[in-house]
């Protein structure tokens, strides 16, 4: 949708954020974004979703689409979230592809260009991510390593070092994307910070925090569910006085449910309680959240569950009967 009567001078731009789980992309984002819209968490692999995030400087309309991390894997699971990831570079004007720079980097281009398998790229970015991290940042061979990842991903034209720790070099950054965006009608209104809606964050959030604590395998074992949502707005003013939320936390296994409960309850009670902080952080209002726990045997196989949470079939889908 485009936004009538608008400035002459608008310039609008859409970019994938890219790279292997836990570069951080989500981090980028929020960074950007000046909130801490997208989740994030010390674990591969937390978001699910492709959405966009929006940031507006002056005229200029940037719009991050935030991705799952593309991983190899056969699971029915993980092939929806690479096509929510693949995905991600559709009508894209450029890409940032993340490699995090506390790690050997190369190989890095490397699983990316084998992840993206023939498709053709927009011009794309590197971002050397995680700065703070690196004791002597000069003694890195960049033009070396830039000579070798353009042989690896062609439509890299330009590179970045930065820290969304610090913000070192982060409003560079910005200042290029605004410079190269194309004059253009923007595609939301000033104001928007994403396509989601706020039943979408809340769900993040719970699981945000179940993925901060939980331990071991049990967070990917987990997914939420909404099963109520429901705004109270003031008779006068219209403002949202209150959120009533019910979400189910699903769980693979019967024994997993007793974790996430926790002792008399302490568990869910701690999830809940930050989980409501960040989501009434975002409504403006006051927040109630009731939330169980549902042991739904290999609900990341249940084709009903997946498209529940947003990862509707994929094109290597495994299954025969998937909709055309
Ligand atoms: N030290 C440091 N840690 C970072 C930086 N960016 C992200 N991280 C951490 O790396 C982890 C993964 O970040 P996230 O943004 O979720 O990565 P994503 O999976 O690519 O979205 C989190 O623990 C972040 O706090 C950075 O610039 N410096
Ligand atoms: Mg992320």
């Amino acid at each position: 949708m485009l936004i009538e009567d608008q400035h002459p001078d608008s310039k609008s731009i859409m970019l994938a954020v890219l790279g292997a789980p836990n570069v951080g992309k989500s981090s980028l984002i929020n960074y950007m974004l000046g909130t801490d819209l997208t989740i994030v968490t010390n674990r591969p692999q937390t978001t699910r979703n492709r959405f966009h995030c929006i940031l507006t400087i002056d005229h200029t309309e940037i719009i991050l689409v935030d991705t799952p991390g593309l991983h190899r894997s056969n699971l029915e699971f993980n092939k929806r979230m690479n096509e929510q990831a693949r995905g991600g570079t559709m009508g894209a004007d450029l890409n940032l592809l993340l490699i995090d720079m506390s790690h050997n980097v190369l190989p890095q281009f490397q699983e990316f260009a084998r992840q993206m398998e023939e498709q053709e790229l927009a011009e794309t970015w590197v971002v050397f991510s995680k700065l703070d991290l690196v004791k002597d940042p000069s003694a890195l061979p960049i033009e070396e390593i830039m000579t070798a990842a353009k042989e690896i991903v062609p439509s890299i034209t330009n590179h970045y070092l930065l820290s969304s720790k610090t913000g070192d070099n982060v409003h560079q950054l910005t200042g290029d994307i605004c410079d190269r965006a194309p004059e253009s009608p923007h595609h939301y209104i000033n104001g928007d910070i994403s396509n989601r809606n706020e039943r979408f964050f809340a769900t993040e959030y719970i699981r945000e925090q179940a993925f901060q604590l939980l331990k071991e395998e049990i967070p990917y074992e987990v997914a939420v569910l909404i099963e109520e949502y429901r705004d109270f707005k003031d008779k006068e003013t219209r403002e949202n006085v209150d959120t009533h939320i019910s979400a189910a936390i699903l769980v693979n296994r019967p024994s997993q449910r007793g974790i996430v409960v926790g002792k008399q309850g302490s568990m869910i009670k701690e999830i809940g309680t930050r989980a409501r902080k960040k989501i009434a952080a975002m409504t403006g209002g006051k927040v109630h959240l009731n939330l169980h726990v549902k042991v739904s045997p290999k609900w990341f196989k249940n084709n009903w569950v997946l498209e529940e949470i947003g990862l509707p079939r994929a094109q290597d889908s495994n299954r025969v009967w998937r909709a055309r």
